[in-house]
């Protein structure tokens, strides 16, 4: 994202070397005034104040929800459940996006054990003490046959067109990202956490569909409302 204060100093620029033209032609003036501009943002596209990391598109925004992970004792909205398998000081990110009737939903982590697989989905409650506060997956269309301790597992509902699935793999510094569209907006209910699961992969057969083993981390995520 452009800041005000970027695009503040290229007006500056453009302002200065117009002045320093004076009259001597329009035409002249502005070809200058762009490309001093557009030095100015090359320059400027190092600019350590940026609040859009690097290798990040402006597109992306600020992230829904951020935290290092810390055992329950001591997190508040980022928690780690089982520290040999998401270690403490793990960082994980959210961002949701919506366009036109779709949403896209993207988890970064950093700090997990290196190239390995873990499962992750958007969950319906906060995150808490342990792992199963943050209660089952969202689900767009709500499984009918489910409910208190008894998951959803049918493919008809637990599938990644109805869930938010964000399964990743880790690189070899134990960094990952996950990116999830699915067909459908927030109304009245929406996610409330993302987790990550221990299986390096979530089930899709029926009677196991949207199981991904122990719960290993959880970030408090308040995804809005329509
Ligand atoms: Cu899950």
């Amino acid at each position: 994202m452009v800041s005000g204060r970027r695009r503040w100093r290229v007006t500056l620029v453009a302002a200065v070397v117009v002045l320093a033209g004076g009259c001597g032609g329009g035409a002249p003036a502005g070809g200058s005034a762009s490309s001093a501009a557009g030095s100015s943002e090359d320059a400027s596209s190092v600019d350590p104040d940026s609040t859009v990391p690097a290798g990040e598109s402006a597109a992306d925004g600020p992230p829904l929800a951020e935290g290092a992970v810390a055992p329950p004792e001591r997190a508040a909205d980022a928690f780690t459940y089982n520290p040999a398998l998401v270690p403490e000081g793990a960082y994980l990110e959210v961002y949701s996006t919506v366009e036109g009737t779709a949403t896209t939903v993207r988890l970064e982590v950093e700090g997990l054990l290196p190239d390995r697989g873990y499962a992750a989905h958007a969950h319906a409650s906060a995150c808490g003490p342990s792992g199963d506060a943050a209660g089952p997956h969202f689900q767009n269309r709500q499984d009918p046959a489910a409910g208190p301790g008894k998951p959803s597992t049918d493919p008809a509902f637990a599938n990644p067109q109805n869930e938010i699935w964000l399964d990743l793999t880790t690189d070899s510094d134990g960094n990952g990202e996950a990116t999830a569209t699915v067909p459908f907006t927030f109304t009245d209910r929406a996610p409330a956490s993302v987790i990550v699961h221990e299986a390096m992969m979530t089930a899709t057969e029926p009677g196991k569909a949207g199981s991904a083993g122990a719960r290993l981390a959880c970030l408090t995520a308040p995804f809005p409302t329509a």
